[in-house]
């Protein structure tokens, strides 16, 4: 991982005449070379529509837009290929499931469980749906009670929906056997996976998920890709989300047919440009190795606890043995916000308030915590630029 930072041009600047200190990967991941790269090329090169055209062009684009799904496959190690559907990231993946599933399998009673950790993007799509949120309470240390959990199935159980790891405590959730305990009692899962994937190896098979949903933008890729994966037998019985160019086989006035999977989910010219610049964001990840980002991040985030609990008055939010790179904390008498905003002031990112969790804040009866979330381009360096100006906050406030 050494020298990886060189890679990421944007992290070369100064803020407020300070370097550049980025600890906020968790919100959105800053993009190398190769992908800014990938992506002018093809649009210097190749760029037509996908999936619609018998020019030399067309047929550029759609190989280039095909062979990130392909690589996608591998990563995930899904069994097919068309059950990776594209979409603009995350929350759109979690709402084309709350629709095509949801109008397909919800009544009026249906039930979702969700854990108190999940990002409102995990929450609101299923409450959008009509159904009834049935919440798995966690630990103080973060970590989900599954005694708790598998009380919570009754008849009306219509699917588990379960972050893999959360935006704000970190906890890597035990979402195998999770799901082992939804498919005994016939209850499909989807994971929010969008905290996970770059940070852990993953293998959909082996997890046995029935949906895995993620963003590019979190994995070193461009904003606006998302990725739904499914399971086929799941996939084919739902109806399309939304209706458009290339997801139908023949249209009428009186009748609509859809064609098959990938594209009857994926309606409209989709994000081409930035699904290209996403496969080198890819490949950049293989080459690394997940194995040694997942070391490499584990040692910041040892360094990083270690150090940060030795300040004096905070507090971390999430203290679960298995967690991602992400660390929040409270600093007794300073808002999180006055502390993100001297931080910045220190040429330091991260980022304060609910962090799109606000049942999760009213689990730890707090308003808003900061939040530090690491990456591969992170270094111990960081993590004690970023104790010091803790230690400022601590200064100026007197505390
Ligand atoms: N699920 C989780 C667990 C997330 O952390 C996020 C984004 C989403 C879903 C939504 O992803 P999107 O790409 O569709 O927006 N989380 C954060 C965050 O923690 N700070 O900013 C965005």
């Amino acid at each position: 991982m050494n020298n990886i930072k060189a890679d990421f041009p944007i992290l070369k600047q100064m803020i407020h005449g300070k370097p550049l200190v980025y600890l906020d990967s968790s919100n959105t991941s800053q993009k190398p070379n190769v992908v800014l790269e990938a992506m002018q090329h093809y649009y210097s090169n190749d760029h037509s529509n996908v999936h619609r055209g018998i020019t030399v062009l067309s047929g550029r684009a759609t190989e280039r837009y095909e062979n990130t799904r392909k690589k996608i496959q591998t990563m995930l190690n899904a069994k097919h290929v068309y059950e990776i559907i594209f979409t603009s990231g995350t929350t759109e993946s979690i709402n084309l499931v709350a629709n095509s599933y949801g109008r397909t399998h919800f009544t009026a009673d249906s039930e979702v469980i969700v854990s108190t950790m999940e990002h409102h993007s995990n929450i609101v799509p299923w409450q959008l749906a009509g159904a009834k949120l049935k919440v798995i309470p966690i630990t103080d240390a973060g970590v989900i009670d599954l005694k708790a959990y598998a009380s919570l199935f009754s008849d009306k159980t219509k699917l588990v929906a379960i972050t893999h790891a959360s935006n704000v405590l970190g906890t890597i959730n035990p979402i195998k056997e999770m799901i082992q305990i939804a498919h005994a009692r016939h209850i499909p899962v989807l994971v929010d996976g969008a905290q996970a994937f770059s940070h852990m190896s993953l293998d959909v098979q082996d997890l046995d998920c029935d949906f895995y949903a993620f963003s590019a933008h979190k994995a070193y890729g461009p904003t606006g890709v998302g990725v739904l994966y499914g399971k086929e037998a799941l996939l084919k019985k739902m109806a399309p989300f939304k209706g458009g160019g290339a997801m139908i086989e023949s249209v009428t006035f009186e009748k609509s047919t859809f064609t098959g999977l990938p594209l009857k989910f994926e309606a409209g010219t989709p994000n081409i440009a930035n699904v290209v610049g996403f496969h080198a964001a890819l490949e950049l990840i293989e080459s690394m190795g997940i194995e040694n980002i997942i070391q490499h991040e584990r040692a910041l985030l040892q360094y990083a606890t270690d150090k940060l609990s030795k300040i004096l008055g905070l507090t971390i939010i999430g203290t679960a043995p298995h967690k991602v790179g992400v660390i929040s904390f409270i600093l007794e008498g300073v808002h999180p916000h006055d502390i993100a905003t001297i931080l910045d002031h220190e040429g330091i990112s991260v980022r304060a308030g609910h962090h799109c969790a606000m049942p999760l804040m009213e689990r730890y009866r707090i308003p808003a915590c900061v939040r530090v979330s690491l990456a591969v381009y992170n270094t111990m360096d960081d993590i004690d630029l970023l104790c010091s100006a803790l230690e400022k906050v601590r200064g100026i406030f007197h505390v």
